[in-house]
């Protein structure tokens, strides 16, 4: 059997060491055989400092109380999980079964050209196939790139605030039509309510049926039950599945291109115009086919 198989089998025995070293495999490319149907995936994404951490931190605490267990893929974190101060609290608490469920792992995107996928795939399957129930990525949500890391997830949660602002910028960004559920968070502050409003009636001018929108507050714990149970609850809507879908068959081939062995002697030709941009994609294209597993 393969080191990474190995370490699949004995992070799957509830081994953390083997789990973080089995995530760290796949990241430098390597690929366990996982023979397992795809667990529950869950995206999170919203303008910076919006109270994800804060908000995913509830979330746990609400799922850990009732028997489940959740992983969060961190990607280019700019704060530390303030979820991390809830588990702290547990900790001191003494209460291991808690900590035992949870697993926050922190990822950056420098680190893979043209971004992380397809490795995120592969670390959400083989967190879900060691047993994991709630699987989450949270990543700042400022654009393309963001966009295409939570499209990996089989539901997406957009968090906003009450600043007017950032919700202009996930309209920009086309987040909105990607999103299944939208919370509005800090709704202790003055503007969540009208600013609920104003995501509804962007979603009103959109096309396709629009995401449920709930006003919470994570520093005080409202609306996070009802939030939860519509994630849990929400359809696979087909027209969002689509666009997710298309991100990811764009994010992977990105990730393919721009690590490609010969991409700079591609650039070069096309460069001196000794290859047309058309002939470099059905060369590069036959050379990935030939390679069978970049994919
Ligand atoms: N008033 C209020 N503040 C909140 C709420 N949720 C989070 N915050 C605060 O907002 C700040 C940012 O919270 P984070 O959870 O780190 O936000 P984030 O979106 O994960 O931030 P990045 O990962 O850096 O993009 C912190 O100071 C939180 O205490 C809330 O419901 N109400
Ligand atoms: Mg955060």
């Amino acid at each position: 059997m393969s080191t990474v198989n190995q370490l699949l089998v004995s992070a799957r025995s509830g081994n953390r060491r083997s789990l973080a070293k089995l995530l760290t495999a796949i990241e430098s490319g390597q690929t366990p055989v996982i023979q397992q149907e795809r667990g529950w995936i869950l995206g999170v994404t919203g303008p910076p400092g919006v109270g994800k951490s804060t908000l995913i931190g509830r979330m746990i605490e609400y799922w850990v109380s009732r028997g489940e267990t959740v992983a969060v893929l961190a990607v280019d974190p700019t704060s530390p999980m303030t979820g991390g101060a809830i588990l702290a609290d547990r900790l001191r608490m003494g209460d291991a079964d808690s900590t035992d469920s949870v697993f926050v792992r922190s990822l950056a995107t420098r680190n893979h050209p043209g971004g992380l996928m397809p490795c995120l795939g592969k670390m959400t399957e083989a967190l879900s196939a060691c047993g994991w129930t709630r699987v989450i990525i949270e990543t700042v949500g400022s654009g393309q790139s963001e966009i295409r890391v939570v499209a990996f997830a089989d539901r997406v949660l957009l968090i906003d605030g009450p600043d007017r602002g950032d919700i202009v910028q996930a309209e920009k960004a086309g987040i909105l039509e990607l999103a299944d559920v939208i919370a509005i968070n800090k709704a202790d502050l003055p503007n969540a309510q009208s600013a609920a409003a104003a995501v509804r009636k962007a979603l009103d001018m959109g096309e396709g049926p629009g995401a449920q929108v709930h006003l919470v507050s994570a520093i005080e714990g409202t609306g996070v039950s009802e939030l939860i149970a519509d994630l849990e609850s929400c359809e696979l809507e087909p027209s969002r599945d689509m666009l997710r879908i298309r991100e990811r068959l764009i994010a992977s081939w990105d990730a393919a291109l721009l690590s490609h062995s010969q991409i700079k002697s591609y650039l070069g030709k096309i460069g001196d115009g000794s290859l047309t941009v058309g002939e470099a994609i059905i060369d590069i294209g036959c050379s990935l086919k030939a390679d069978g597993e970049k994919l």
